[in-house]
């Protein structure tokens, strides 16, 4: 799996799936989240109501899958991170399982590229440091024969330069 770190905005980003840092409800919101359906268009919001009406909300570490609508990918996952709220109510197993199980999710619908937001470090408040080392850990510890590429799409210079430096 090879990882690649990118600056840029992940609705231009035309891997297989994009991943999206969603809240609970799937109903949308504002950073990266209100970026993705704005790009995407109501087709994204309608799957996610229809997973919203399947199985209710999505829990913290959890992914769900949808079309991605206008958006150059055919899909995204929509996993909801941790908010930050000093780093001892497990914060860093939910950030980790955000990663796996978007991974996971991936290959069971033969996704062979995917690229990632810097999930929980905007409106969450996630220290960017600490996310930053748990992302890589989760995704570079992952050995999958279905993903052959992995972006980290860093939005800010401060992400970009903390992923530069622990590649
Ligand atoms: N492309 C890539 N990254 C982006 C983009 C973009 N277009 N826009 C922002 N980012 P945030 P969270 C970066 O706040 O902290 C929403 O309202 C941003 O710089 O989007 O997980 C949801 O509905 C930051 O590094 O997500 C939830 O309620 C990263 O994306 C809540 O925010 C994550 O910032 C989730 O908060």
């Amino acid at each position: 799996m090879k990882i690649q770190i990118l600056k840029g905005d992940i609705t231009k980003i035309e891997t297989e799936a994009i991943v999206n840092a969603a809240n609970s409800s799937l109903l949308g919101g504002g950073g990266v989240d209100g970026a993705i359906h704005r790009a995407g268009g109501i087709a994204i919001l309608d799957d996610c109501m229809k997973i919203r009406s399947r199985q209710g909300k999505c829990e913290v570490g959890e992914a769900v899958i949808t079309t991605a609508g206008n958006l150059p990918s055919n899909y995204v996952i929509h996993t909801v991170g941790p908010v930050w709220n000093g780093g001892t109510k497990g914060e860093p197993e939910k950030l980790h399982a955000c990663y796996v199980n978007s991974l996971k999710l991936a290959e069971e619908h033969n996704i062979k590229s995917l690229a990632f937001p810097n999930i929980s470090t905007g409106i969450y408040g996630y220290p960017k440091d600490l996310a930053a080392k748990v992302a890589w850990e989760a995704v570079n510890g992952y050995h999958s024969e279905i993903i052959e590429k992995v972006i980290f799409v860093c939005f800010d210079d401060e992400n970009y330069h903390l992923y530069s430096s622990l590649k």
